[in-house]
């Protein structure tokens, strides 16, 4: 399936029995959460990007609100963010990302509406819920045009340097990530009042 943005007017590309769908926006925060998840547990999925400023008719009839992202599989839909990746790790409890720990899992919960605690260790749930909006820090030195806003090289945050350096070479996180200057060329494009939805997607 094209990876170019289904905009009004398109036409619902037909759902296979058995396949899990993401709907997603390739620049989205909160999308890439649900896609870090799908790719750090290898879950096969397909992807249909949405063009946000002109939503098909169908795409609003699934979830009402028009945010992606939104998993859909068969009869089961599921928006929100936290919600995807919570199901998709009930789903596919290999390599659990949750705690099982009640105590714990309540303690992650509180950290991801804080996002205020770092940790180097084996990533986990909390660090994908963290991660995206995290990698675009970078983004605000270039819009701001001053690179020493959140400088890890200067050895000031060492917890945080030694995190950001261990997400960045997990293949979820590169297959999804764009550099702080691609973020910031997209986020004006945004800003303007029409983003490219397919900038940098190389396909014809
Ligand atoms: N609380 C939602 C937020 C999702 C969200 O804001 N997605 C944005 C794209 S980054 C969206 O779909 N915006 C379209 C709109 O609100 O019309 C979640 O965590 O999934």
């Amino acid at each position: 399936m094209s990876l170019k943005s289904f905009a009004q007017g398109s036409v619902f590309p037909p759902t296979k029995q058995g396949v899990l769908r993401l709907y997603n926006m390739r620049f989205c925060p909160f999308a890439q959460r649900t896609r870090l998840v799908l790719l750090h547990k290898n879950i096969p999925h397909e992807v249909v990007n949405v063009h946000l400023k002109s939503k098909p008719d169908w795409f609003l009839e699934l979830n009402p609100l028009g945010q992606v992202p939104v998993l859909q599989i068969d009869d089961k839909v599921v928006p929100e963010s936290t919600a995807t990746c919570e199901w998709l790790d009930d789903v596919y409890p290999e390599n659990r990302l949750t705690p099982v720990d009640p105590y714990r899992r309540a303690w992650d919960r509180v950290l991801t509406e804080y996002i205020s605690k770092v940790r180097r260790s084996k990533p986990c749930m909390f660090d994908f819920l963290l991660w995206p909006f995290f990698e675009r820090f970078p983004m605000l030195a270039v819009l701001k045009e001053n690179p020493g806003m959140l400088d890890l090289e200067a050895g000031k945050f060492p917890t945080l340097s030694a995190w950001d350096k261990a997400m960045r070479k997990l293949p979820a996180v590169m297959a999804t990530s764009f550099d702080a200057q691609s973020h910031a060329t997209w986020f004006k494009g945004h800003l303007s009042g029409a983003p490219d939805y397919d900038m940098y997607l190389k396909e014809d």
